[in-house]
């Protein structure tokens, strides 16, 4: 359902990681981007204020414009903040002594029955035995349509029909849920089209009748920003311990997902993904944003440059090509770190959008190209690494001899760090200094 906001922040990014380097403009330009696609997704709107503030002001105080990789820097404070604004993944809570009765509520069509029988299945499977309680007794095939689902799942489902009133069906279903065994009750309750005065009053009363150990509402997605002040109004009046978004695989923007949890301070603990009784996920805000920001394996990639490349070997770097004593020793150093990530292959895959990566990439630098440049260099004497002048015809027979090469391709090599040393002064107080800028 986040396609099209997942594309657009995406488009962002890319825009950023084609930069060498960034100026102040380049942040501000991105997180322009990044606020668009969010209010298009129909995020609410003081979500997204608070949100690019944060990431502004992070980016800022990260010093992203003097850091090893500008672009990487700003995309992982992104996905930290909007990890931060998914909240924690909490998981149901079902202490104390059974049988514990979980509520839910929410409006008319938003899911709520399929998500009983989904979560009925869910529980069951981590041991639990759940009774499923008819709740609903104002719309005519209510209780039909649960026990339909109760008989499709094999789980028993308690209902007195439509004339007794809900807070009473569910007391008695919490007594015969004691009498029986039942260590789960879970109370599938009537849905409006709109909020209205008796439907509150009734929940309250259900409410006071179980002593729930959760009430949760049942979202639906699609709703966008309507879903948060729904929200808000059920929290106010029944009391909310968890939320659950639903028909997540909609292709509706997405901005509930992002805005509810951030307004009403309720956290998200489940998403339904379909109308199988098995399309039912863990809310996950680690998942969910890299889901967005479509960065799964990025973030590894992130995480390996970082460990890679220390700050300290790149100042020391910088400080060298500054002043030109770049030398075919340093270039080593960081085919090294370079190989220390991993497999070339490996790791231009983990890239979003690796075709545009590649295209870029001159042609040896793939895994058997470093290879040969390595045992190149080691064949090399410390003199000639540090000053690859003096290597003539003679010196370039017994390297590629060394090495198991050509004198060609030593040639080739000496011509290409030529390139890169020139290439590096002309940046003189250049940032796209190592040779994973040839990666971005
Ligand atoms: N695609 C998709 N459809 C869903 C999902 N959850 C529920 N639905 C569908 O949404 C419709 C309404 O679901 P219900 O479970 O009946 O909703 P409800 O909240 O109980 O509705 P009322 O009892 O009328 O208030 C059904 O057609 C479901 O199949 C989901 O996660 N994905
Ligand atoms: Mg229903």
């Amino acid at each position: 359902m986040f396609d099209s906001l997942s594309e657009k922040i995406q488009g962002a990014f890319r825009k950023l990681a084609g930069k060498g380097r960034l100026s102040e403009a380049d942040v501000k330009e991105t997180m322009r981007e990044v606020r668009l696609a969010l209010l298009e997704a129909d995020v609410n709107y003081r979500v997204v204020r608070e949100f690019t503030a944060r990431v502004g002001e992070r980016a800022v105080g990260a010093d992203v414009l003097r850091s090893l990789t500008p672009a990487q820097v700003v995309i992982k404070i992104v996905n930290e903040e909007l990890i931060a604004l998914l909240g924690e993944p909490v998981r149901l809570e079902l202490g104390g002594p059974p049988p514990r009765t979980i509520m839910l509520v929410g409006l008319q069509g938003s899911g709520k029955t399929t998500m009983a029988a989904k979560l009925a299945v869910h529980l069951r499977k981590e041991g639990q035995r759940p009774l499923l309680v008819a709740a609903d007794t104002y719309r005519p095939a209510a209780i039909k349509q649960l026990e339909a689902l109760g008989g499709q799942i094999s789980v028993e489902v308690h209902s007195e029909g439509d004339r007794v009133p809900p807070p009473k069906i569910c007391a008695n279903a919490l007594k015969r849920a004691q009498r029986e065994g039942y260590s789960v009750v879970l109370l599938d309750t009537a849905g409006r089209l709109q909020i209205d005065d008796r439907m509150m009053t009734e929940l309250e009363e259900i409410r006071k009748a179980t002593a729930p150990r959760e009430v949760l509402l049942i979202v639906d997605a699609m709703t966008g920003q309507e879903a948060v002040a729904v929200a808000e109004e059920f929290n106010k009046r029944v009391g909310l311990t968890g939320l659950i978004l639903t028909k997540v695989d909609g292709d509706a923007r997405g901005g509930a997902a992002l805005s509810v949890r951030s307004v009403t301070g309720v956290p998200i603990k489940f998403m339904g993904v379909g109308e199988k009784l098995s399309d039912l996920e863990p809310f996950y805000p680690d998942r969910l944003a890299s889901r967005i920001l479509g960065m799964g394996d990025m973030l590894t990639l992130i995480e390996r440059a970082e460990s890679a490349f220390s700050e300290e070997q790149a100042l020391k770097l910088e400080e060298k090509l500054r002043s030109a004593r770049f030398t075919l020793e340093d270039f080593i150093e960081q085919l090294h770190a370079v190989r220390q990530m991993g497999p070339l292959t490996e790791l231009l895959g983990m890239i979003p959008g690796l075709q545009q990566a590649t295209k870029g990439l001159p042609e040896d630098m793939t895994e058997k190209g470093l290879v040969i440049t390595e045992a190149i260099i080691n064949s090399m004497t410390r003199e000639e690494r540090r000053n690859p002048k003096i290597i003539d015809a003679s010196r370039k027979r017994r390297i590629a001899r060394g090495s198991g090469t050509s004198v060609q391709q030593v040639n080739q090599l000496l011509r290409q760090f030529t390139q890169m040393q020139q290439m590096m002064k002309q940046m003189q107080s250049g940032r796209g200094r190592n040779l994973l800028s040839w990666l971005r």
